[in-house]
């Protein structure tokens, strides 16, 4: 069941059954063993987020004081490549996006029970066209978005584990953020916490 939102953003509460999630769980791993989660760094203010990420597909979205938000090729910490997109996240891009190109980019998020995430626009991508699709596992999320201005009002919903977003259209450049983690919501990862994935294009096609 896919519903819609009044501003346009696509909610699918389940998206992923219990096994999807646990597949999916360990897609990360994998991924994290290559490119380990790093704490990154607001531009200019040096400010550690509270959030740790990191990547897979060919470009990741990275943050530090120095050169500020940006997609690149290399893990910021190990210099390596990011880990590529595994088969699953690939499929999942392709039903859920609609996209005739492949995903470029899958930033992973880390929360852990008190950090959150502050209101705020994804302008980093050179391509506004293609969808957002973001993939929500373990412990649920108070999620906010409001329009493509900081001051229009916000809708809140609750975010969990299996759960799909899909940003497309007017919703793409949408101010969104996280209000809150609810500890002790999801047995799926055994420290607790919540991890999002977001499958992107960056360049335009
Ligand atoms: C609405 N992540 O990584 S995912 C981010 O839960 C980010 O970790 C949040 O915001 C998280 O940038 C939210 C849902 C989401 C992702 C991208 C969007 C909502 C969006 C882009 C435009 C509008
Ligand atoms: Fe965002």
């Amino acid at each position: 069941m896919m519903q819609v939102l009044p501003n346009g953003v696509h909610w699918i509460p389940g998206y992923l059954d219990r096994q999807r999630q646990q597949e999916l769980l360990e897609t990360v791993r994998r991924v994290v063993v290559q490119a380990p989660l790093y704490t990154p760094a607001m531009p200019r203010s040096g400010k550690p987020m509270r959030v740790r990420m990191t990547n897979c597909g060919v470009l990741g979205w990275v943050t530090d004081k120095e050169h500020g938000y940006r997609y690149q090729r290399l893990h910021p910490v190990t210099g390596k490549p990011w880990p590529e997109m595994p088969p699953m996240l690939c499929d999942i891009w392709s039903e859920l996006s609609g996209h005739a190109l492949p995903a470029e980019a899958c930033l992973i998020n880390y929360y852990d029970e008190n950090a959150r995430m502050g209101l705020h626009q994804d302008r980093d991508e050179r391509d506004f066209d293609a969808p957002v699709v973001s993939l929500s596992l373990g412990d649920t999320c108070l999620f906010r978005v409001g329009e493509t201005t900081r001051s229009a009002p916000t809708a809140s919903i609750k975010l969990a584990t299996g759960d799909a977003v899909i940003l497309a259209g007017p919703s793409r450049l949408a101010f969104h953020g996280v209000d809150r983690i609810y500890p002790d919501t999801s047995i799926l990862l055994k420290g607790g916490g919540r991890i999002n994935l977001t499958l992107r294009r960056v360049t335009p096609a």
